[in-house]
């Protein structure tokens, strides 16, 4: 199966990955590939900017509370510019990869959007403590984050199939809650339940919750919603342990 994943520029749709494949403790593990095989996307320990296409089969080992099972996964990295929609610069320089993504979005099982938070929600102190500025550009304030959000569910419309599988992944949450905390409790769950996951998490999402109702209301598949960060383990294996689900 595939997932693809979709993002506007430097909202951590890389790092996302390459963490995943850090550690081989927990819940998710990546079997293959290595960290170091997939260290050619770093420099120096740091995320390069996505440039290009990735396609990168992945193997995952997924304990979905003690039910251990593999799956392959196709994931596919995009360069954030390639989402912009008030601009299709990329679009028109870049036919044959814009083609290949609309293709892959088409036949891919799951499609993840990431997003940064927007500035309203941001936290100063932990913006701060990550030596990040409230005034960066990719934290959009809360207006332009909810049109952002519906230019992404004008985009499913018209290009997701009803049938797929739909993440919102509000990334970064270790800029606007405490990660350790709800970390903890999601340690302690023996198992997952979805329909309750997304009940918790909608809240965060209020200010489009509407967008969203809407958006699902004619398709088969639900959409899901994350709140993810690389810096807690728990809620960097969450979507994945959806998707093995
Ligand atoms: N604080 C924080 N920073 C993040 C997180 N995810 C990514 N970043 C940072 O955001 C920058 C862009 O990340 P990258 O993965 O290249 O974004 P991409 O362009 O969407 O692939 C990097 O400097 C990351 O360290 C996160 O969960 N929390
Ligand atoms: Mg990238």
């Amino acid at each position: 199966m595939s997932v693809i994943v979709m993002g506007d520029q430097a909202v951590g749709k890389t790092t996302l990955m390459l963490e995943l494949a850090k550690s081989n403790r927990g819940n998710v593990q990546v079997i293959k590939p290595s960290y170091d095989d997939l260290e050619r996307f770093t420099i120096d320990g740091q995320v390069m900017p996505t440039d290009s296409i990735n396609n990168i089969p992945i193997e995952l080992r997924v304990n979905l509370s003690g039910n251990i099972k593999e799956i392959k996964v196709n994931l596919i990295d995009s360069p954030g510019e390639a989402w912009r929609a008030e601009d299709s610069r990329w679009r028109k320089a870049n036919p044959q990869d814009w083609n290949f993504l609309l293709t892959s979005l088409h036949n891919a099982k799951f499609l993840m959007i990431v997003m940064a938070p927007y500035r309203e929600l941001l936290k100063n102190n932990l913006v701060g403590n990550d030596g990040l500025n409230i005034e960066d550009i990719r934290f959009r304030k809360q207006t332009q984050w909810k049109n952002r959000f519906q230019e992404w569910i004008n985009f499913l419309e018209n290009n997701a199939r009803n049938n797929q599988y739909v993440i919102f992944c509000l990334n970064m949450a270790d800029l606007f809650c405490n990660v350790q905390q709800i970390s903890e409790v999601l340690q302690r769950e023996k198992s997952i339940n979805w329909m309750q996951h997304k009940t918790n998490v909608l809240p965060i999402f209020d200010n489009v919750r509407e967008l969203i109702y809407r958006f699902e209301q004619n398709r088969i598949v639900k959409t899901q919603v994350f709140i993810t960060t690389y810096k807690a383990r728990p809620l960097l294996e969450l979507p994945w342990l959806y998707i093995g689900t």
